[in-house]
């Protein structure tokens, strides 16, 4: 049976924003208190997803959550009425607030794990929200997520939701910003990749002594049970604890993979030589390719910077990859001349496509960001919510939507207008027809 991969991009939600709030990632601690245009992150956002379906492939859209988070606002004990809450929040706690604003759902790399059909022993897609527990603004995006996904693979003869991990750092969970996996073709059995940055309850192992460890160990093996994965076809990896502590918070800011390609800074890992062995022995006989790229060519500061890592390795429906990534890459001269030898040698990636994402890239997410792979056959492609796949008149309809809805400039002090509020609910309704996801959001519930 045939199988493909499809790419759900998160749609950028009405309150993307600036606050500063994800310590270890570095553009969003440099550009906290810059002025966003929420308006604009989210066109780049859908042009990305109209180009990669123009290319053939199968694009999906995931909705953004609800922001302000009133419902968690009020757990934290404001009350009154939705106006009182916010005006309360910003007075008492405005960092609080500010985490209830983030629309940090967009980056859907992070939405969850998901593991194929074809590797898991039930023969379902396995679907396992990430619980985002190192940051507080991305720890509340788990239920929604979780109800978002359910109303787009909703057959539970090919559907598998899991909830998330318990909620405490040692089961920290970043999802498939940290696991990727590689096979020959999309319909065989693969072998799942869990990079992680420590372990959680063993304290005598490398971990930074900086930037945090998003991703435990412990939880990328119990995903790998959860989802009824075969030993033999899990390789586990730990991240260098020395990148973390330069900037790389997710192992998809230094290393990407898609079939049978490992395209990756040679510092990114612990143990390179290991994981290089574990991944071929995993693999079995047919070629493998590591792209290694050295510091000498491109430094992890510029790799950072730059985001060249956080690149999307797609599959082209005409054979051969192509590289998809942000237009930083074309302005750092050493991370341009690395793409141009790249796709002139001896390996699948053939074509680079660089794409305007600033004002996601200036909060730390780049194009691998953006998008969570899910990888169907053809039977499950037609069993999922038709609503959500990318189309020209689904293009026209959101481009039109954001154009109606979205702001163009947000700063700290908006998030408390009541009016931010019933915008983006109003929005978040509308948008909840156009995908036909009935009622997903709490002011829905
Ligand atoms: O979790 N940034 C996100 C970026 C996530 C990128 N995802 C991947 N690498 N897969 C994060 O750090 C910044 C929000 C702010 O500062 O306003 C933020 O949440």
């Amino acid at each position: 049976m045939q199988a493909v991969e499809a790419n759900f991009d998160g749609l950028v939600g009405p309150t993307h924003n600036y606050s500063g709030l994800s310590y270890g990632n570095v553009a969003s601690e440099l550009n906290q208190q810059a002025s966003s245009n929420p308006k604009e992150a989210a066109k780049q956002g859908l042009k990305k997803m109209k180009a990669l379906y123009d290319l053939g492939l199968v694009q999906g859209v995931l909705a953004p959550q609800e922001r302000p988070d009133i419902h968690t606002l009020r757990r934290l004990g404001f009350t009154g009425s939705d106006q009182k809450v916010l005006e309360q929040a910003a007075k008492q706690a405005p960092r609080i607030l500010a985490n209830c604003c983030s629309a940090s759902s967009m980056w859907t790399a992070n939405a969850a794990t998901v593991s194929p059909s074809a590797d898991t022993s039930d023969r379902r897609v396995h679907f396992t929200p990430a619980n985002l527990t190192n940051k507080f603004h991305r720890s509340i995006e788990h239920h929604t997520t979780g109800r978002i996904l359910e109303a787009i693979f909703t057959n539970e003869q090919h559907f598998a939701h899991h909830q998330a991990l318990p909620g405490a750092e040692h089961f920290g969970d970043e999802g498939a910003a940290n696991h990727t996996r590689f096979c020959e073709n999309y319909n065989d059995t693969g072998v799942e990749f869990f990079v992680f940055g420590r372990h959680a309850f063993d304290s005598s192992k490398p971990a930074p002594t900086k930037y945090p460890a998003r991703q435990t160990y412990e939880a990328s093996a119990a995903i790998a049970r959860q989802h009824q994965l075969d030993p033999k076809k899990v390789v586990y990896a730990q991240q260098n604890p020395m990148v973390i502590d330069q900037g790389v918070f997710h192992n998809d800011v230094i290393a990407v993979g898609n079939q049978n390609v490992l395209f990756f800074h040679e510092d990114a890992f612990l143990s390179k030589k290991q994981v290089m062995e574990d991944v071929s022995a995993a693999f079995g006989n047919t070629p493998f390719h590591f792209v290694e790229v050295p510091s000498s060519a491109v430094s992890v500061a510029d790799a950072v910077s730059s985001y060249l890592f956080n690149s999307q390795l797609i599959a082209l429906p005409k054979g051969g990859m192509a590289i998809i990534v942000p237009e930083e890459c074309r302005e750092n001269t050493a991370v341009y001349h690395y793409l141009q030898k790249l796709i002139a040698s001896n390996n699948p990636i053939k074509e680079v496509k660089f794409f305007d994402l600033k004002q996601s890239m200036c909060n730390g997410g780049g194009p691998a960001c953006l998008r969570l792979r899910i990888v169907l056959t053809e039977v499950e492609q037609a069993e999922i919510n038709q609503a959500c796949l990318m189309s020209d008149h689904l293009f026209a309809s959101l481009d039109a939507w954001i154009e109606k809805h979205y702001r163009d400039c947000l700063s700290e002090t908006d998030l408390a207008d009541p009016k931010l509020l019933m915008e983006s609910r109003t929005a978040l309704d509308e948008l909840t027809n156009i995908l036909e996801l009935g009622s997903v959001y709490p002011f829905q519930l």
